[in-house]
């Protein structure tokens, strides 16, 4: 780590708690301090010491055209000279919306907000609004934001209440949430025979990134899609990471589930701070000002944020074979990274769908759940994080999050990852 980069930290620890807003960047399960980023282009990231970086951490989800894509920055600089915000209606936010609804088939209306934390607890009033009912479910190890009713893990016994994973959380309101295992059917059918009447909503991530990579077993999502339909609950897919970087139309278009709620963020903002929830209209038009659920934001639908999302959905729209190119650059680093850890030795297990992938080190996989992955030796992935970075590769600074390829990545800047990979892997 450069001087200016240790300097900026120091200073920032004196005014930000830990020195970061927002606690992964602090670099603390993976050790050292974090680089200060100065700018980015495409696949690469320069520090405040001048020092480039191959990224895939991609903001976390919402580059994937790469950084500073030149559509973006122009629709941004445009739209923020003619005011940065109005709190008004613009017509840019029509443009939006139809957009979204067009990708996805389970949609018919939709509403902007400002982050993924705040869509996802939105798309939980809306579920407990439409159908009068107060539990959730969630998936121990799926990560939808910050707000109380999420920041809550499994109590005592699977079928039990959930109890809060973060000081601050009301035990009253864990209670609300039911926290079960990915990818478990029995626990799922357990749950809703003891509370299908009462749970409002099932909240999951399709292909899941905050727990690293997981994928959905055969028949997961469908199961969902039943047990709910059965219960006269609703299925909220939260596709923050998932939606626009998977497939046009998100994971739901993939695995052909059409959810009652999508949550959305990240690549449908182009980097700005910009969500959406969307449903059918019979769920939508529960919201306020039609209906009862009340939902309000003064930067909702933030012009600059709009414009930056529509000059990213339009880019992604209008090139045909973009999803095949990202499928295929995805794969060729899931490819070199398998051949480094084969050629080397270490036990490490590469999960990827599509654009998404974690190596889970320590472990031969398969991962299902949390449990699996924790089994994941998180001191090896610090030391490789570190070597890699030594490398010029700027990966999540944890095991249990998901790496982002964009289509800004070369081929010639995959191979130079696996080199790197293949390196940092021998001196582990
Ligand atoms: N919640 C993000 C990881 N899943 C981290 C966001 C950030 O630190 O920017």
């Amino acid at each position: 780590m450069g001087k200016a980069s240790t300097a900026a930290f120091k200073a920032a620890t004196k005014v930000i708690p830990g020195g970061v807003n927002s606690p992964v960047r602090a670099f603390r399960a993976v050790g050292g301090n974090p680089l200060f980023i100065a700018k980015g282009e495409g696949a690469i990231i320069t520090d405040v010491d001048g020092n480039e970086y191959l990224d895939f951490v991609g903001s976390w989800g919402p580059h994937l055209l790469g950084h500073a894509h030149p559509l973006i920055v122009e629709a941004v600089q445009k739209a923020a000279s003619g005011s940065t915000s109005f709190g008004a209606p613009t017509t840019a936010e029509t443009e939006l919306c139809s957009l979204i609804a067009s990708a996805f088939s389970s949609v018919d209306k939709v509403r902007l907000l400002s982050s993924g934390t705040e869509a996802a607890m939105a798309a939980i009033r809306l579920a407990r609004g439409f159908t009068g009912r107060d539990l959730i479910v969630k998936f121990a190890g799926c990560y939808h934001g910050h707000a109380d009713s999420l920041l809550v893990s499994a109590g005592s016994g699977a079928l039990t209440f959930g109890s809060p994973s973060s000081a601050g959380v009301p035990e009253d309101i864990a209670k609300l949430t039911l926290v079960l295992p990915y990818n478990d059917f029995d626990a799922l059918d357990a749950c809703f025979k003891k509370h299908g009447r009462k749970i409002a909503a099932i909240i999951v991530e399709p292909v899941v990134g905050n727990m690293g990579c997981v994928i959905p077993q055969r028949g997961f999502l469908e199961a969902l899609r039943s047990i709910t339909e059965h219960h006269g609950s609703l299925l909220i897919f939260d596709e923050v990471m998932t939606g626009f970087r998977l497939a046009w139309g998100g994971a739901q278009t993939l695995f052909e589930i059409k959810p009652d709620i999508t949550v959305l963020g990240k690549v449908v903002g182009g980097g700005m701070p910009l969500a959406a929830i969307g449903a059918r209209a019979e769920i939508m038009d529960k919201l306020a000002p039609l209906g009862p659920v009340y939902q309000a934001g003064t930067l909702s639908g933030n012009p600059v944020a709009v414009a930056a999302g529509l000059a990213a959905l339009r880019s992604i729209k209008s090139d045909p074979n973009l999803y095949r190119r990202l499928e295929i650059i995805s794969a060729r680093l899931a490819f070199v990274l398998q051949e480094a850890i084969n050629e080397t030795g270490v036990k490490a297990y590469v999960a990827r769908f599509g654009s998404m992938m974690t190596v889970f080190f320590g472990t031969s996989g398969p991962v299902h759940n949390l449990d699996d992955a924790m089994k994941s030796d998180t001191e090896m992935f610090a030391r490789f994080h570190g070597e890699m970075l030594k490398r010029g590769v700027y990966l999540p600074a944890s095991q249990f999050e998901a790496w982002f390829v964009s289509t800004a990545h070369t081929f010639d800047q995959i191979d130079a990852a696996g080199s790197a990979a293949r390196d940092a892997l021998k001196v582990l």
